[in-house]
Order: C-alpha cells, then structure tokens, then sequence
C-alpha cells in the first residue's frame, strides 16, 4: 500500500518494469540507478552555480570546437566515474570526449553502452537557463565477444537503443525516460528535500499537432529554400490549420524539447551552410538525436531528418551530426513534406 504524501519514486517504478520483464538480471536496474545518483549530483552543483567558483568557460574547446565550461566537464566527470565501477558497461561515449571511453580495467565489465551529452545547452549556464543531461543505452552488439573495445560495436541505430532519456536541471530537477516497447514515457521530479524523484509525469504523450514551433531563426539566410519555406508555414496565418504557430526558442535542447514533449510542437535544427565544418547542423546524432528521438516515438511524437527517422540512420561516426525535426507526429510530417519533397 501506498503510503500517503510518498510517492512513487524512481526506484520504485523501475524495479516494477524489471519484474515485469522476466529476462531481466537487474544490471539495467543497477544501471539507472547510478546513472541518477551522478544526475543528482550535477543537479546539486548546478543549482550552487552562482554561489562557488565554478561558472566561466575554461578557456579549452571540446572536440565539437565549443567552450567547454567548467561545469561541463564536472559534469561529464561525475558520469564517468559513478558509472565505470558499476559491472555493467562495455564502455560509455560523452560529447565531451572524441573517442568511445573504457573501462578501467580493474572493474568488471559488462554489456551495455551508455551514450550521453553531459550538460547540454551549457552556454546558457552563466544566465540560470535550463540545461540538461542527455542519454542513451544500447547493448554491446549481438557476437561481441573479444575484450577489445571496437567502435564498430558501439555505433548503432537509435532503434537499438533499451532505454534513453534526460536529466533537465530548471525550475525544478526533472528525469524523463523510457525503455520503449510501448512501455511509456515517464517523467519524475526531484523532491529535494526527501533526495528522491518522484512519479510526476505519467505516461506523457505528446499532442498528434502542437502550436509551437522551435528554431533558430537567426540561421534563416543559411538555409536553403526548403527549410525557409517550411518555417515561412509555420508562420503564415491560416484558421484552418491552427497557423500562425508561437515561436518559442531556448537554446538549450533538452528545455525545448520539453517543453515541446508536454505541450506539443516541432522543434528543427536543420542543415545549414553556417559552419562548412557542419553541413548537417549542429545536433549530434548519437548523443542528441537518438536518445530524444527514441522518447518522442514512446510518447507518440516522431523525429527525422527531413528525409528518413532519426532512429532508421546507420550512424557512422559516434560524433556526426544531422538536422532534426522532432516533436508532434503531424508536424514532423509536414516538415519532412517540406524537406524531402515539394512543400504543401
Ligand atoms: P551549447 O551546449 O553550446 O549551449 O549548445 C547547445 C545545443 O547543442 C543544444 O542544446 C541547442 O538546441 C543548440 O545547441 C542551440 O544551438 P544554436 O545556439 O545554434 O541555436
């Protein structure tokens, strides 16, 4: 029975999936549960940002020629040594480092992969937006038996992956995950007082056609003419099709998305020609894309490129890029109209 003022929290409602799946060892369980301690652990250095001597940039560029602020790097730090220890891994990937990381050899190892963008959105830490932790889980391929650490093994569609989600730390700390196969979406709010998060967002599904669009309209004069006409749609008035949508742009991913998630809307980071380093944009497929890509399809909601879903893409490099367009199923579907096709 369930106590009154406590709520379900996290634990709780991931030991209830592992019973429900009788294959299951309890290293995935063990997995996430570690994985929430480190978020908990940024969350509580996140909300000190003002207070102790840990904003400011570095001065060092990460591997995607970004600064990388200190709480950046905190943050990725905290993930990998929370979770090397644990058993489970084969290896883990962080935005913040360029090639796959190891695992010490003296822990054991085992078969998952963890993907994840330490502190997304990071260049709006000095101004107390919303940034977030990204993740996703695979399993070390099917045949992966040696010891040595092959990228190849590692790089795979966003379909395989067994659970993704994020961490974002705003107004109030949120975890929103899922391990798909129809198993929901399911959002829990750090109760910070009791140290634990809590069931607050049950089963989210996101609306089939939102009002809100996301983009960087800054970029307009880097797009090609299909990218401009679809937001140009977006904008124009028109009763019928609910138009003209609400602009609505954080800049840190993870708040746009879910503010998206819950209230319905298109978020796009198309291909551009600012960068010719980044003609695909500037969000990551592995480390971005898949693990969003992977919620928004639990929770009825579809991501592309423009051309194909994101979770279809072959990835070839643990850091490539690709344009996205992710949020309502319809909206999605009218920009991949507007992007592979001829427009409406
Ligand atoms: P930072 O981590 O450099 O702030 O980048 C954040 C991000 O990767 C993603 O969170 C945003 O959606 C996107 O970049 C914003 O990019 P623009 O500043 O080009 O709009």
């Amino acid at each position: 029975m369930q106590r009154q003022g406590v709520g379900i929290t996290i634990t709780q409602h991931i030991l209830t999936q592992q019973r429900e799946n009788p294959e299951a060892t309890g290293g995935f369980t063990t997995l996430l549960n570690e994985l929430i301690v480190a978020a908990k652990v940024i969350s509580r250095e996140v909300n000190q940002a003002g207070l102790v001597d840990i904003l400011g940039p570095t001065g060092k560029i990460n591997i995607q020629d970004e600064q990388v602020q200190k709480l950046d790097i905190f943050a990725n730090r905290v993930i990998i040594e929370r979770m090397q220890h644990i058993g489970e891994l084969w290896c883990m990937g962080s935005e913040e480092d360029p090639d796959l990381i190891d695992i010490p050899p003296h822990y054991p190892k085992g078969d998952y992969i963890l993907l994840f963008d330490p502190l997304d959105g990071s260049s709006n830490i000095d101004v107390n937006v919303s940034i977030g932790t990204i993740f996703g889980i695979y399993k070390r391929k099917d045949g992966g038996s040696g010891s040595e650490l092959l990228l190849g093994e590692a790089l795979q569609p966003g379909f395989n992956q067994v659970a993704a989600g994020y961490f974002i730390y705003g107004s109030s700390t949120i975890m929103v995950y899922t391990t798909g196969k129809g198993t929901g979406v399911h959002g829990f709010t750090l109760f910070p007082s009791v140290g634990e998060f809590l069931l607050s967002h049950q089963n989210i599904k996101i609306p089939e056609k939102g009002k809100i669009y996301s983009i960087n309209e800054g970029n307009y004069l880097h797009w090609d003419e299909k990218t401009r006409a679809l937001v140009d749609y977006f904008k124009a008035k028109d009763q019928e099709t609910g138009r003209p949508y609400t602009s609505r742009y954080v800049g840190s991913l993870v708040a746009d998305f879910h503010r998206n998630l819950l209230k319905g809307g298109i978020f796009m980071y198309p291909a551009d020609n600012k960068d010719p380093r980044k003609p695909s944009g500037k969000l990551r497929l592995m480390i971005e894309a898949n693990p969003l890509a992977m919620v928004i399809k639990e929770a009825g909601g579809y991501a592309s490129d423009g051309h194909r879903p994101i979770l279809e893409i072959e990835p070839k490099d643990l850091h490539q890029r690709t344009p996205l367009y992710i949020g309502s199923k319809k909206d999605v579907e009218t920009a991949d109209t507007f992007i592979s096709g001829q427009g409406i």
